[in-house]
């Protein structure tokens, strides 16, 4: 493999895959094939992904093999953990926060089963695919439980009688609900993140990671932004900038042959709802013009 391309390790198949192929592509990133494959060679960028499970992610960027990795703060925090219980201290830094992947890992109890707090877990057998959080969480509560280490199908366990309760990732919670089991506590709210190799990396490689993690924070700061574009009195000019949400400093244009009236465009940081259009309007706007934001960098 060629040293001087970074390595950038992604989920090859789950709920992380589309996302972080999204994330990828909306920085600018055009990769040689299909995901078929073990690697894709970026085609305009000095950087290559690489497909595999997702909880391998947080090992290949410990060793090296990879500089970067997309995966969830659930597997990563695990991981970290596990690594800490053998001697290793982890050695990937978290370097992004990402808006997908979000989940949490929470505890949950068959229905009918009473739960008035952590003291409720006490000599009972839980059933999990993330020991190391769950002992930590009892742990640091002080409370002396069973954890049965199972590989999946955790939700299933209470009805086999091999546990009493579950810790598992939740994030509709219809698995709960279609399992008969309550949430009841959060262990750790989750999604996914950037992490990479502590190494110092040659300076292009470098400067690849910077402008990648540039490009990240451009990707998800339009997403949710808008750029609008109204007219309104100038009379109702401070009402108006009031209504707009999330937006630091509107442009303010005059209208030729309206002295009265100016032109309004502001990028707003957060979603326009219909809502808001019939505040404005209200508060006199008119043309009101909603468009999406493609690209933003400060
Ligand atoms: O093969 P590989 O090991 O790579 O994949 P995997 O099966 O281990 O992982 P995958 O694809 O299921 O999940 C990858 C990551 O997605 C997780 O590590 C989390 O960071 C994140 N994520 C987000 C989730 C969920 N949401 C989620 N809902 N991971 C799993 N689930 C499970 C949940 O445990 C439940 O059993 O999906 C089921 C449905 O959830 P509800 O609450 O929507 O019904
Ligand atoms: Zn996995």
């Amino acid at each position: 493999m060629d040293e001087m391309r970074l390595k950038l390790a992604v989920q090859k198949s789950g709920r992380l895959t589309e996302p972080s192929l999204d994330l990828l592509t909306r920085c600018g990133l055009k990769l040689s094939r299909g995901k078929d494959q073990l690697i894709c060679v970026g085609e305009n960028m000095p950087l290559d992904v690489l497909f595999v499970r997702d909880d391998d992610i947080p090992d290949l960027v410990q060793e090296d093999v990879c500089d970067l990795g997309l995966v969830g703060l659930n597997v990563l925090e695990e991981s970290r953990l596990e690594l800490a219980a053998r001697g290793h201290p982890a050695r990937f830094q978290q370097v992004r926060t990402l808006d997908f992947g979000r989940c949490r890992l929470s505890l949950a109890v068959p229905d009918g089963v009473s739960f008035e707090g952590p003291s409720s877990l006490r000599g009972r057998r839980i059933a999990t695919t993330y020991p190391f959080m769950l002992a930590r969480y009892l742990r640091e509560r002080e409370v002396n439980a069973e954890i049965v280490t199972l590989s999946g199908a955790v939700e299933i366990a209470p009805r086999l009688g091999r546990a009493d309760l579950i810790c598992d990732l939740v994030s509709t919670g219809s698995t709960l609900l279609a399992n008969h089991l309550r949430e009841v506590e959060t262990v750790l709210e989750s999604h996914a993140v950037l992490i990479r190799t502590p190494l110092e990396l040659p300076p292009e490689k470098e400067e690849w990671v910077q402008r990648l993690l540039m490009r990240i924070e451009g990707v998800q700061s339009v997403r949710e932004s808008k750029y609008i574009m109204l007219h309104a009195p100038r009379s109702a000019l401070a009402e108006i900038r009031k209504l707009l949400p999330g937006s630091e400093s509107p442009t303010i244009i005059p209208l030729e042959g309206f002295p009265d009236k100016v032109a309004i465009h502001a990028v707003c940081r957060e979603n326009v709802f219909w809502e808001t259009l019939e505040s404005l309007k209200k508060a006199g706007a008119s043309a009101l013009l909603v468009l999406p934001v493609e690209k933003m960098l400060a």
